[in-house]
């Protein structure tokens, strides 16, 4: 049986000559679509555990995939025979799990949010930094897509300019049960407040969330839709429609207005169909329809970087750490109705 190119965790870079052997921590929607991913897609991946809090559904899908059920998702971060985890347990536990696979020296990748906090994502990112190499990306899918990648390309070009507005839309089609005004912004804008920092490839140092009429489909109590206004260092204007009970599908579509051009993506138009009943195409139901391939990337890539010693391609904490804080500084301006100004301190070098 073939081993890892280096044995200790803590102190080196570590390789794998072999498939990477991979844990999925937490088995809900995203969880299990994970877990099926690795188990059926990913190269040089094999999925040997799942766990979960809830004892049954682990079961369930251990069964299911043939690998084992570990009831106790920290014990599995330090399972011999785990050499990665994918954290997709409820956003209130990454911070637990994210230190202790980091104390293990076990590579992970972390579904948004890296934590709850910026406190507590600071404290990971000063965690990554005392262990002296890059070990947890966080699962900003997006940056993945193509469309996303050819706009940053675009931009990075400077063909069209300097860039001076981003107008993002970011509709889906329901809410579940509990979704919460703030978790508009914590849950749903953050992908927009990471995609803006991955297309202009700098920092928000300002945001502003302004609340207009709310549509009938939203549960009581629930303010939906929300429009916020994010500043970059460098005077770029970024705006935000969310919108999560529009009872359409999930749409998100970007444009970037430069000073030669503009240029957009997210319009759907893969396929379009003429009929007797018209023509048109269809809308995505959910995130797992409209960025599937998005999430098959990623998984490949990080599994690569991983098993070259690499650690992460993609994400790390230090993007997931300034998204923490450009949301918690969108919550409060939602609380308060006042423009807040994100200072995220000194970026550690060479670090994720
Ligand atoms: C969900 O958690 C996601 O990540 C989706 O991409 C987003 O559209 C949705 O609003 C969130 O709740």
């Amino acid at each position: 049986m073939s081993t890892a190119t280096q044995e200790n965790p803590h102190t080196a870079r570590q390789g794998y000559d072999r498939d990477l052997r991979v844990a999925v921590l937490g088995v809900g929607m995203m969880g299990q679509d994970h877990a099926r991913r690795l188990a059926t897609l990913t190269k040089g991946a094999q999925l040997v555990a799942v766990s979960d809090v809830d004892a049954a559904r682990t079961d369930a899908v251990a069964a299911e995939f043939g690998v084992r059920a570990l009831h106790d998702p920290l014990a599995a971060i330090e399972d011999p025979d785990v050499d990665a985890v994918v954290v997709a347990t409820p956003g209130f536990t990454h911070e637990d799990l994210v230190l202790r696979a980091i104390a293990a020296g076990r590579p992970t990748l972390c579904e948004k949010p890296l934590t709850t906090s910026p406190q507590t994502s600071r404290a990971v990112v000063e965690a990554e930094r005392a262990l002296g190499r890059r070990l947890v990306q966080v699962g900003f899918m997006r940056r993945f897509d193509a469309e996303y990648e050819r706009l940053r390309a675009l931009i990075a070009s400077a063909e069209l300019g300097r860039p001076l507005f981003l107008h993002c839309a970011h509709r889906n089609a329901t809410t579940p049960p509990n979704f919460s005004s703030e978790m508009l912004i914590l849950d749903s804008v953050v992908h927009e407040v990471d995609v803006a920092r991955f297309l202009l490839g700098e920092e928000i140092t300002a945001i502003t969330v302004l609340t207009p009429g709310r549509t009938s489909h939203a549960p009581q109590g629930l303010q939906d839709p929300q429009f916020v206004l994010m500043e970059t260092a460098s005077g770029t204007l970024v705006d935000v429609e969310i919108f999560v009970n529009t009872t359409v599908g999930y749409e998100v579509r970007t444009e970037l207005v430069a000073e030669r051009g503009s240029a957009q993506i997210g319009l759907g138009v893969g396929l379009v169909r003429h009929s007797a009943a018209g023509w048109g195409g269809a809308v995505p139901g959910d995130f797992r329809q409209r960025f599937g391939a998005a999430y098959d990337t990623e998984f490949q890539r990080w599994v690569d970087a991983v098993r070259s010693g690499a650690g992460v391609d993609g994400p790390g904490v230090w993007d997931g750490y300034a998204a923490a804080a450009v949301c918690a500084a969108g919550v409060e301006s939602l609380r308060t109705g006042r423009r807040v100004e994100v200072d995220l301190g000194e970026r550690p070098d060479g670090l994720g």
